[in-house]
């Protein structure tokens, strides 16, 4: 029998499009003279990383920005191909993006939600524009484009019920997601794509890379990031989702989209240390890359 599928990594990986928008990549029509760098190494520091931890077959995201009102919806088609342009930055981010899907584990993880209770949708439209949320963090951890991904949207449990409920379905909907990957046998790079706290400016400056005016807003939203950062480090993560409903409310976090507690879930809610790769500010919200590395789970350095 084939070996069980597993997670190399799992990576709270923030999608500020500014990011993408400073490194110039040839998909991205407008140009910068840089900025954010603190971000942006804490990503290159992800990308060594995860190549010193061998090849992996596919990349499963969870994206804040794939908004859906009934359910968990998952790509279902095999190719995509189209321009993203992001709707409040648009002078920052037109991306062109050209990426394959792995269709089979997609339906795979609807499946074992269905069990978890969950409402299951597969998205079969092949003219869907694929959500920037999605494409930043997947460029920033693996710019060649060169594996499928799974790509998982955000439903509004926290919304429509409380963060609390929502917080419960995440974690059901990360169980489901370990099991398809264990059962597909194939190894998969886990991505959260939100910020932590997202407090931010209302006026941009007229250089948007002008990094004289990047800053948090807020000394308690820095606070409160530096706060969960240090529960992540100590593995602290149970105590981490008691706090994540003040955390939620007091710094309008964007884990309120649910990446981050589905991947807590996937992880098993590790008690292992996470590495901070780097923490910056993008428009004054807090955001951090941060890796989960299982093969630490039995206390292996
Ligand atoms: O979607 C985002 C975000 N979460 C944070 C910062 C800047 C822009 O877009
Ligand atoms: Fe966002």
């Amino acid at each position: 029998m084939s070996e069980p599928g597993r997670v190399i990594a799992g990576v709270l990986a923030p999608h500020p499009p500014h990011l993408i928008y400073a490194e110039n990549p040839p998909q991205n029509e407008p140009h910068a003279e840089g900025g954010w760098e603190a971000l942006r190494w804490g990503y290159r520091r992800l990308r060594e990383s995860l190549a010193r931890k061998g090849d992996y077959d596919v990349i499963v995201v969870h994206s804040p920005h794939w908004k859906t009102t009934t359910g968990h919806h998952l790509l279902g088609v095999p190719h995509f191909k189209s321009l993203s342009v992001d709707p409040i930055f648009p002078h920052l981010f037109r991306y062109r993006y050209d990426l394959n899907v792995d269709v089979a584990l997609s339906e795979a993880i609807a499946e074992e939600g269905r069990k978890e209770g969950l409402v299951m949708e597969m998205m079969r439209n092949p003219d869907f524009r694929v959500d920037y949320g999605t494409i930043t963090a997947c460029h920033l951890a693996r710019p060649e484009w060169d594996k499928p991904i799974v790509c998982i949207s955000s439903n509004r449990a926290y919304y429509d019920f409380s963060d609390e409920v929502g917080n419960a379905k995440m974690l059901a909907l990360g169980r489901a997601t370990l099991r398809a990957i264990e059962a597909s046998g194939k190894r998969a790079l886990l991505l959260a794509s939100n910020s932590l706290s997202h407090r931010h400016f209302t006026t941009e400056p007229e250089l948007p890379e002008d990094m004289s005016a990047e800053r948090s807003y807020h000394h308690g939203q820095y606070l409160w990031d530096m706060r969960v950062l240090d529960l992540m480090e100590r593995g602290k993560i149970r105590e981490l989702l008691d706090i994540m409903p003040d955390f939620i409310e007091q710094s309008i976090s964007e884990c309120k989209e649910g990446s981050l507690t589905w991947l807590l879930g996937a992880l098993e809610l590790p008690s292992y240390p996470a590495t901070v790769h780097g923490y910056g500010s993008v428009i004054g919200t807090g955001n951090a890359v941060v890796e989960w590395d299982p093969a630490r789970a039995g206390g292996a350095a």
